[in-house]
């Protein structure tokens, strides 16, 4: 079985290697679900290839997907290849996201240079899944020059995407509650730049005005960068050039100030951080008569997690 397992990653890498599209789609099939010849391709061909990752978040229905597609447009424009995963793309608002998904971005299947791949993972705690990483990962190596990643920003998964990429771009509307969703302790800080998207609707003006009042008050970025707002209506392409603009200009800051290699460093921070969270869930699901214990006050939390997953455990867990 192993020996198959061997010869069958082989293959796959070699022809992810010469940069066959269904290779680099079945290689990200095998690393969701956890097959270790997706395991073992990901050990072999990560740290390869370097792309601007940029993570594009906001509420559901901000219009993420509609600008995607627009940035895509750009990025192609400037004769870029370009990944794009939208995790967890399904909202509970538009309802059917990642079919709308595919519609929006339908322009870009006839070009080899873009993309796309839709993943329906979310994390333990409702963040973004190491799986989610791993597949960014392998389109890293893959050799896309840009990559972009849409998340639904509801609950952890805005935090966790700011930690994974390069550029976090938070996507508002002047819709209604928007803004006291972005101000919300912890969203603010974690955006590089803004784009107050739907700009062809009311409010967009006091929105923009809002956000300035706030950003003034809000701590300083490392290398004292300042996050630009940018209005956009991604259904015409209105703005998106000046944003595209400005997700370059914050390249060249963390570049100029050497933050780069710390984006870096946060995001293997957030894959071992991954690992040990889903170890540790798969682990005490198990361990009914631990957790019992514990419950009795017998053992305490830190002996039962170390009974888990300390020295012994490495292989258990297999
Ligand atoms: N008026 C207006 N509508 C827009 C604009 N951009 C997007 N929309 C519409 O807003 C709706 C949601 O757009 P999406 O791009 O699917 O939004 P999303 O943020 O990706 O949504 P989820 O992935 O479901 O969270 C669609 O009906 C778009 O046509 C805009 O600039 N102006
Ligand atoms: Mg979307």
């Amino acid at each position: 079985m192993a020996e198959a397992w061997t010869s069958q990653a082989e293959e796959l890498e070699r022809r992810f290697q010469k940069g066959d599209t269904r290779a680099l789609a079945r290689a990200l099939t095998l690393v969701e679900s956890g097959h270790p010849v997706g395991q073992a391709l990901l050990k072999r061909v990560r740290g390869q290839g370097r792309a601007k990752v940029v993570g594009i978040t906001g509420s559901p229905g901000a219009g993420k997907s509609a600008l995607t597609d627009r940035l895509i447009l750009e990025a192609r424009r400037r004769g870029e290849r370009v990944g794009v995963l939208a995790v967890d793309p399904s909202s509970p608002f538009t309802g059917g996201a990642i079919l709308g998904d595919r519609i929006r971005m339908m322009r870009h299947h006839q070009d080899p240079g873009v993309y796309i791949r839709s993943l329906a993972s979310r994390g333990a705690l409702g963040g973004l899944a190491g799986a989610a990483v791993a597949a960014l990962n392998l389109l890293e190596a893959f050799g896309f020059d840009r990559i972009f990643v849409e998340t639904v920003g509801v609950g952890q998964s805005e935090v966790d995407i700011a930690r994974v990429a390069d550029t976090t771009l938070l996507v508002l509307t002047p819709a209604a509650g928007d803004a006291v969703q972005a101000f919300k302790a912890g969203v603010m800080e974690i955006a590089d730049l803004f784009a107050v998207n739907k700009f062809d609707l009311p409010g967009g003006e006091r929105l923009i005005q809002e956000l300035k009042s706030a950003l003034e008050l809000s701590p300083p970025r490392p290398g004292g960068w300042r996050p630009p707002i940018f209005p956009t209506v991604a259904a015409t392409g209105e703005g998106v050039e000046a944003l595209f603009e400005g997700l370059e200009a914050h390249h060249r800051h963390l570049l100029e100030h050497g933050l780069l290699e710390a984006h870096r460093l946060e995001r293997a921070r957030f894959e071992v951080e991954s690992v040990i969270q889903e170890w540790g869930r798969r682990k005490t699901q198990g361990a009914g008569e631990l957790v019992a214990a514990v419950a009795r006050g017998e053992v305490s939390p830190e002996e039962a997690a170390l009974r888990l997953l300390g020295p012994e455990a490495e292989e258990r867990l297999a």
